[in-house]
């Protein structure tokens, strides 16, 4: 009996494919090409399986294109980039790979916390240009992170990773938004204490963004909300580009209405808005933030056992709309 047929639409690790090739005939972008949505739509007919990545927007016309589709396994916590109703009209599950990558994109965010704060980018391109010719008691000073104000809007398992971070390792004083409040245990466990929105814009020094990217949370940072940020304060966003304005961003920056931003997401990846590139105060990752080798293991290990999980023996591991499993 032949396999059945899967689309891996980036290249991934030669073991996760090996171990895909076990049960399925595997059609894999192995040179990382990029396609667009006319090539993902001919390359996903006739699959009845798709590994994705958080860059594959499939919609109604790449469901259209794969009748016999019935999996997409994300390689990303994250899954924006699947329109989660029109695959399950059509009847198609969707899987994710959370809890594996929180420890690691919690590193990060944290990293850019320091970097932006302490300006460590920044003065490395000064050394680099050879600016450099002499100590001078303001040069590139920043804020603290110990003892400061940490706020976090979105606390879900990378938003707690932050919180722990900041208030076991450093000190902080943590505070969030979130759209239901923590149990009193976990608020213990990660020393943080719910806010309003306005108090958290406000009262942060720091302020990460961890929240999931849907239609309310597009551009939750906007003109108005950058407004109410302290000239001090710094901004972190490692969850989806669309929940900053970019272009107001841009703006506050130049105009140090808020002092300094470390962005990983971005509105229209891989693009950057032109304007960001231009400002000093800024760091600027190419959403890294779970790039580490042992994680995006344990993600493409996790996608391709809820591929196995589903179409071999029925049972995904992470299911987005189960409500496609019944019956
Ligand atoms: C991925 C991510 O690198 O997991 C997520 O949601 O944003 C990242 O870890 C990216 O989406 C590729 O799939």
């Amino acid at each position: 009996m032949s396999k059945p047929s899967i689309l891996v639409t980036r290249a991934v690790f030669p073991e996760t494919i090996a171990r895909l090739e076990q049960h399925f005939e595997v059609e894999h972008n192995q040179a990382d090409a990029r396609w667009d949505k006319a090539e993902l739509c001919r390359r996903i007919a006739g699959k009845v399986g798709a590994f994705t990545t958080g860059g594959d927007r499939i919609d109604a016309d790449v469901l259209a294109a794969a009748p016999q589709l019935r999996i997409c396994a994300n390689m990303a916590v994250g899954y924006n980039n699947f329109d989660v109703a029109a695959m399950t009209a059509r009847r198609v599950l969707g899987t994710n790979t959370p809890d594996v990558l929180t420890e690691t994109t919690a590193d990060f965010g944290f990293a850019l916390v320091m970097a932006i704060a302490r300006r460590v980018t920044e003065s490395e391109h000064y050394l680099r240009a050879g600016q450099w010719d002499r100590w001078s008691f303001d040069m590139f000073s920043g804020s603290d992170i110990h003892g400061a104000t940490l706020g976090i809007l979105g606390m879900g398992r990378i938003g707690q990773g932050i919180a722990r971070r900041g208030a076991h390792g450093f000190g902080m004083n943590v505070i969030y938004h979130n759209r239901s409040r923590l149990s009193a245990d976990k608020e213990a466990e990660c020393k943080a204490r719910y806010v309003s929105k306005e108090e958290l814009l406000r009262d942060a020094d720091h302020l990460v963004l961890v929240l999931p990217y849907s239609p309310e949370s597009h551009h939750a940072i906007g003109e108005k909300e950058l407004a109410q940020m302290k000239p001090t304060a710094t901004l972190v966003n490692v969850a989806r580009g669309g929940i900053v304005d970019d272009a107001a961003l841009a703006k506050a920056l130049r105009e140090r209405r808020i002092a300094g931003a470390g962005l990983d997401v971005f509105e229209g990846e891989p693009k950057v808005h032109p304007d960001l590139l231009t400002v000093p105060n800024v760091v600027l990752t190419p959403h890294i933030a779970s790039a580490t080798v042992p994680t995006r293991r344990a993600m493409a290990e996790l996608a391709a056992d809820n591929l196995i999980g589903f179409l071999v023996h029925g049972k995904p591991v992470n299911p987005l709309n189960p409500e496609v499993l019944g019956a």
